[in-house]
């Protein structure tokens, strides 16, 4: 009767039902582990300011950085080769969005607190909590900060020149007329993982001591950056290079001249990306680009390696983040989604979806912690030698353990949100596009895995023994705790089960170990979580949820090297027939 009331031709013939959305609300408000983590480890006199920054950061961020955010994605970078008159200019033009973000960025410090050390040992802890609340919301700008990170962290190992003095200033000022970004060029056609054999660009020594340099750079992120650290091979003055890594060398390079023109460089194209499409990725010729010589020559990896670092860790801080922030919507909405009589948050099989990539989210934050405080400690000197070595260790593992669990949480995230989960518009979609990145860039989960190999080799085991020591000494707090003896039980096992692997392996060949490398690496994370969310457990200010987390976290196989060595995975065969099935 009521139909019959309505004109035939009414927009009411469209329904009346829409779907709320989730809302985003304040990240630090909303996030229970991080609150109770910096509750348990900071000392009284830096919590309170942390906390308080937090909490103003987090409304910040759900007031005007989030659309911002949003904006960068909506308005990609483009590049304008030519202006109207027909110069080649070669200009990345970015949206002003992008451009807030650089400002907002000086402003909060987001760089300048890992170096002024306000909170001391702390400062990295407090630094990279707010990373890994703005990074979701960010719209990308955190890939320039992890550049620029990474780059002042080798600038500060120098014995620091004016120029680099100057440079280092720019990078930790808090002052958005001041502050720069930097890149990070090592990428070229040959390879991104094999560096070494694959730079190409060679460094040709000037009168008064610079370099010019002339090559391609096949990958450079965040090109609109002020200046960038990269590699290259000196030429000797016989014109000859040395090839390998012991001929790369790290050079210093800005940009632009005073009008905002590219110096020595041609922007061939920016990348089309399935991802990080708010983020400039360009192609670049290199034709002529003067340069500093910061590292030894031929030192130019092994300069590297405190930037490699920085970058792998800021990269966990965006894995992490995204988990996190798919989470926090995910549950959001299950609040307000209505199908089969109730609301998602009371269909048990939904809540358990969510609750097991809580359970992964919950590992993963406190291994970022925990590399975070190791850091913190160690740019302080009063980190020990266990920790120092754990540092090495547990950043390798941190970045490509969660590298891929971020891609595996964010993508069942989107499906917590039915078919809006794909739906471009709701913004979802970019948080598993950009996730898919974080496994690749900074280094692939194989070359990471061999990381970790490289990390042990060169501490003749003492990695191994930091590794076990640090495990044992956390799953002590929970001895005696009823609760928690099932995950104390597990983590144990699975630790002798590693020792065991260990053993074993110093008797195999070099295949061995190679084939077993991704295996360990997860069986490290594993153990290493699994210890983490006990001893977060443990802790007198933990609830129940904490003991649960830690259970289920310890449900599943914490060694996974163990389990196929038994299988026979890496047998001395198993290469050929992996190879077999593979081009079968
Ligand atoms: O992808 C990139 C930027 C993306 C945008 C930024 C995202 C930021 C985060 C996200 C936030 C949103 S930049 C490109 C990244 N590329 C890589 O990560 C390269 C991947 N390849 C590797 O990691 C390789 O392992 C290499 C190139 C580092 C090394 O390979 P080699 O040639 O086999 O190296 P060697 O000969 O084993 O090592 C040379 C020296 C040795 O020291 P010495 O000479 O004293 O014996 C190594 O011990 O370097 C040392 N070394 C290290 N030291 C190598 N790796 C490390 C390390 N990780 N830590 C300490
Ligand atoms: P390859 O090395 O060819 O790897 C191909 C595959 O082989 C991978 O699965 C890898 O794991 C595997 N593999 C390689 N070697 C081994 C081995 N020894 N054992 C087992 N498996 C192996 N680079 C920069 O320098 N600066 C940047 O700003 C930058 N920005 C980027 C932005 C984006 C969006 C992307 C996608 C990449 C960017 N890169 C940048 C490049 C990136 O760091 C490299 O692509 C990455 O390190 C992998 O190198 P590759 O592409 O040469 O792959």
């Amino acid at each position: 009767e009521e139909a019959a009331e309505k004109p035939v031709f009414s927009r009411s013939a469209l329904g009346t039902f829409f779907q709320e959305q989730p809302v985003l609300k304040n990240p630090f408000e909303e996030d229970a582990l991080l609150q109770k983590y910096l509750k348990r480890t900071l000392p009284l006199q830096v919590r309170e300011p942390i906390k308080e920054d937090l909490v103003r950061f987090g409304e910040r961020l759900v007031s005007e950085i989030n659309s911002l955010g949003r904006q960068c994605e909506e308005t990609p970078p483009q590049l304008q080769h030519y202006d109207a008159w027909g110069r080649r200019v070669d200009r990345i033009v970015t949206c002003p969005a992008w451009a807030r973000m650089k400002d907002i960025s000086a402003q909060e410090g987001l760089v300048a607190a890992g170096y002024e050390r306000t909170y001391s040992e702390w400062s990295r802890v407090y630094q990279m909590s707010k990373l890994y609340l703005f990074s979701p919301s960010a719209g990308l700008y955190t890939c320039p900060l992890a550049m620029t990170d990474g780059a002042a962290k080798v600038i500060e190992s120098l014995d620091m020149t004016e120029t680099v003095e100057d440079v280092f200033r720019h990078l930790t000022s808090r002052d958005p007329q001041q502050f720069w970004t930097s890149g990070q060029w090592m990428t070229e056609r040959k390879g991104g993982s094999d560096v070494a054999s694959g730079t190409e660009t060679l460094a040709r020594l000037q009168p008064d001591g610079s370099y010019k340099l002339h090559g391609f750079k096949w990958f450079t992120s965040a090109t609109d950056a002020n200046m960038t650290l990269t590699l290259a091979r000196v030429v000797d003055p016989h014109g000859h290079t040395l090839q390998g890594s012991r001929g790369l060398s790290l050079f210093l390079a800005t940009l632009r001249d005073q009008q905002g023109n590219l110096t020595g460089i041609e922007v061939q194209r920016l990348k089309d990306k399935l991802g990080t499409r708010q983020v400039p990725t360009a192609e670049l010729l290199l034709d002529g680009l003067p340069a500093y010589r910061i590292s030894e020559e031929g030192r130019g990896v092994a300069s590297i390696a405190s930037m490699l670092t920085i970058t792998r860790i800021h990269n966990t801080v965006s894995a992490v983040a995204a988990m996190r922030r798919i989470i926090q919507l995910g549950r959001e909405y299950a609040t307000k989604r209505f199908v089969f009589g109730k609301f998602l948050n009371n269909h048990a099989l939904h809540v358990q979806t969510m609750a097991r990539m809580e359970v992964e989210v919950r590992g993963a934050f406190l291994l970022l912690m925990e590399v975070c405080q190791l850091l913190g400690r160690e740019e302080k000197g009063s980190a020990s030698d266990v920790q120092r070595h754990l540092l090495r260790l547990l950043t390798p593992v941190a970045k490509l353990y969660t590298g891929k669990q971020a891609i595996a949480v964010v993508s069942e995230g989107l499906e917590c949100f039915g078919g809006q989960g794909y739906m471009e518009d709701t913004g979802l979609p970019a948080i598993l596009r950009d996730a898919q990145v974080l496994s690749i860039w900074e280094g692939t989960t194989n070359i990471l895995s061999l990381d970790v190999l490289r990390s042990v080799a060169k501490s003749q085991g003492q990695v191994l023994e930091a590794f076990f020591a640090d495990t044992k000494a956390k799953l002590k707090a929970a001895a005696g705790n009823s609760a928690l003896t099932p995950a104390l039980m597990a983590v144990n096992g699975a630790l002798s089960r590693l020792g065991q692997f260990v053993q074993l392996s110093t008797q195999k060949p070099p295949t061995f170990t190679e084939l077993a490398a991704r295996d360990l690496a997860y069986s490290f994370a594993r153990i290493y979580m699994g210890a983490l969310l006990v001893d977060h457990a443990a802790w007198e200010g933990a609830t129940h949820t904490d003991t649960y987390a830690a259970q289920r976290w310890c449900e599943q196989d914490l060694c996974p090297v163990a389990t196929k060595v038994e299988s026979g995975s890496y047998n001395p065969d198993s290469a050929a027939e992996d190879k077999a099935l593979l081009y079968e």
